[in-house]
């Protein structure tokens, strides 16, 4: 039996983790088709549309983590630091505050967390390798270590306690790719969403790892073990490689951020070194 021939019914709560960000922004109001109630966190209060309510939460506070997964359902964890930064800050918000939202997910009865990994998980691969899920991590960065670790606890509360996780190694979700590198890693907001509704809907999710990447003419990444979800990105990021090409017509092969799939992060210094990246 195909994994769609029984689809789950719309769940009770969704919720939404660092919803006042860039990807938190884009799905503002576009979620309400899979899920009775819709919860919106970040540090303070977002605003709402629709039936959607917010509930602020600081991913390094347990109990108010539980407090606000009481009632289970299913979580889109997109919370958190998103870019290289000074361990200290990695430490709070991904570390600690990754085993918070699994250990509240838990404790409070969540089925599925949607885990917002990262390209920089795998970044020191080449351009030229092709990776599928089975390809051993390879972070770029403080952030990308974060990102593994988080990835291995999605695991480990799946494999001991069934809390089922989709790891997302994200490329680059924006509205539109910035730089030549983005015309590979590009995500649309519209293929995110399509995504997120097959991991919604799945009868039985389990805890895959996906890269997340539009139908871009230049592929780096193969998701068939995942294909048992049937996501099939739609979005093509051709329509703006004449313009990004313009932009940056003389790119180094051998310079680090062009070598490997991380791109930049590839070449930033220590985070804890002078200066702050973020
Ligand atoms: P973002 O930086 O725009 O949003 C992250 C949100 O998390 C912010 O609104 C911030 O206030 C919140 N946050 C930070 N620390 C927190 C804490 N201690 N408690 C509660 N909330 C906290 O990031 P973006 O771009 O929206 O990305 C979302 C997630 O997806 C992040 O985990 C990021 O690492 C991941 N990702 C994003 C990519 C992209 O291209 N946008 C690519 C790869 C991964
Ligand atoms: C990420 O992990 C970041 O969150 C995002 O801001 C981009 O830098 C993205 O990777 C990327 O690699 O383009």
């Amino acid at each position: 039996m195909a994994v769609f021939d029984t689809p789950r019914p719309r769940v009770s709560r969704l919720v939404v983790t660092g919803a006042a960000g860039v990807i938190g922004t884009a799905l503002r109001g576009r979620l309400g088709h899979l899920a009775e109630e819709i919860v919106l966190s970040d540090l303070a209060d977002v605003a709402t549309e629709g039936a959607e309510i917010s509930r602020p939460c600081d991913l390094t506070d347990l109990a108010a983590l539980r407090a606000l997964l009481r009632g289970g359902g299913d979580v889109l964890h997109f919370g958190g630091q998103s870019v290289e930064a000074p361990f200290e800050r990695i430490l709070n918000a991904n570390l600690i505050g990754l085993y918070n939202l699994y250990e509240a997910a838990r404790l409070e009865g969540v089925r599925r967390v949607l885990f917002a990994s990262s390209n920089h998980a795998i970044g020191f691969h080449e351009r030229e390798t092709r990776l599928d899920a089975s390809a051993p991590t390879r972070p770029d960065s403080l952030y990308g270590v974060s990102k593994v670790y988080g990835e291995a606890m999605a695991r480990f509360y799946h494999d001991k306690f069934g809390v089922e996780s989709l790891i997302l190694r994200i490329g680059s979700c924006f509205p539109e790719p910035k730089d030549r590198r983005m015309l590979a890693t590009w995500m649309s907001v519209e293929d995110m969403i399509r995504l997120i509704e097959r991991m919604v809907r799945a009868p039985k999710l389990g805890c895959p790892i996906v890269y997340g990447a539009s139908a871009n003419a230049e592929q780096w990444w193969d998701n068939r073990e995942a294909a048992y979800l049937g996501w099939t990105p739609q979005d093509s990021s051709e329509r703006w490689r004449a313009a990004r090409e313009a932009e940056q017509p003389d790119l180094d092969p051998d310079a680090p951020e062009v070598r490997f799939q991380g791109g930049a992060f590839c070449a930033m210094p220590h985070p804890d070194d002078a200066g702050d990246p973020s």
